[in-house]
């Protein structure tokens, strides 16, 4: 399968997020690609190529330009005001704060485009989220120009992030972009189907009043689980883009038959909608071994779900998003992805 690599993620490695109340280590590191790439050579995925430079307009057609200057600009404000260390927001525009009006200062412009204090901005941050989407647009791309499938290991992740708020390690919708790239190109519909652990709350968000786009996430309740606010089964689109949007909330301990379960469901509404292409946002944060995630998944899982969603015989780019068992991660995702060449292999031959 076709693999979109890049180097400047790296750049992007936030020292704390708050997390149990505390300012702890970023369980989203560097070292996740590193595992990712070492495995995918293992097994022999070797197809790799690097992002090509899409400009600002691609990423205007998901974000707004306020959020895009504030996201180039934040790092350059902060250490203005003589600060080294990470910027992490400390407001946030609840319910009856005003969100119509962006402050000027720094600190205040962190809690407006924020949703938590887990999406810390450093020195490189702007240049990997730059870099991560460019990975997310070179795969739908050549997914467009021809190619069956592409993995776009980006990151940082980008589901939470919304058209114009970060969290949840997210800075720009590397999904998103990827779809809204590909309707730019003229494909009439584009399916999601977000597989990370938690709820896809940015790309639903993003999409939710639009009738082309069909976004199907599987994810912990949000009655129990990140991101709490967004995820329930009863959010199913809005206007013309109602019956559009279908949210699959399961509970601690899910299990593959329980999985499975949902995951077919999902498959056959994606099937219905007759879309051109998929894009899959890749979590493997469903792992039982994953330390900040509660569903019961093991590795062999993972060729399963692969398999599944090669069973739709959709043009599909695969975009990375979380997954925190470092040593695992690797395993699981190429897993995805050769239990998805597999069957697309014996369907091919059928
Ligand atoms: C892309 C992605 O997977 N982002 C996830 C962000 C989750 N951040 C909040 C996690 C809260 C975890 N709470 C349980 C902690 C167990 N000690
Ligand atoms: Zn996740």
């Amino acid at each position: 399968m076709l693999t979109i690599l890049g180097e400047r993620h790296r750049l992007h490695h936030g020292r704390s997020e708050l997390i149990d109340g505390e300012l702890k280590p970023c369980f989203e590191m560097p070292k996740r690609v590193d595992i990712v790439r070492a495995r995918l050579a293992e097994a022999g995925f070797d197809e790799t190529i690097a992002p090509d430079a899409f400009g600002v307009d691609a990423l205007r057609r998901v974000h707004s330009d306020a959020y895009l200057d504030f996201l180039h600009g934040a790092w350059g404000e902060w250490t203005a005001l003589g600060r080294t260390h990470d910027a992490l927001p400390t407001i946030w525009p609840a319910r009856g704060l005003r969100r119509d009006r962006a402050p000027h200062s720094i600190d205040g412009k962190l809690g407006f485009y924020a949703m938590d204090a887990g999406a810390p901005i450093t020195a490189g941050t702007w240049d990997a989220v730059e870099e991560s989407a460019n990975l997310a647009l070179t795969g739908a791309q050549r997914v467009h120009d021809g190619a069956q499938a592409a993995f776009a290991l980006c990151r940082p992740p980008g589901h939470h992030a919304g058209r114009d708020v970060m969290g949840g390690y997210c800075y720009l919708n590397n999904a998103a972009l990827a779809a809204a790239h590909w309707l730019a190109q003229g494909a009439r519909r584009v399916a999601i189907l977000d597989i990370d652990y938690h709820h896809g709350n940015g790309t639903q968000s993003i999409f939710y009043d639009r009738d082309d786009v069909l976004f199907a996430s599987l994810h912990a309740d949000p009655l129990l689980d990140y991101p709490y606010l967004l995820g329930h089964a009863d959010e199913t689109g809005r206007g013309a883009g109602e019956g559009f949007n279908l949210n699959y909330p399961l509970p601690w301990g899910t299990d593959w038959s329980r999985y499975a379960q949902a995951l077919d469901h999902a498959g056959a509404r994606i099937a219905g909608f007759g879309p051109d292409a998929l894009v899959v946002s890749l979590g493997v944060d469903t792992f039982e071994g994953d330390p900040i995630s509660r569903f019961k998944l093991k590795s062999a899982d993972f060729s399963r779900i692969g398999a599944r969603i090669a069973g739709l015989g959709l043009p599909t780019l695969f975009v990375m998003e979380g997954g925190y068992a470092v040593e695992e991660i690797g395993v699981n995702v190429v897993n995805v992805l050769a239990g998805f060449e597999e069957h697309a292999l014996s369907r091919a031959a059928r």
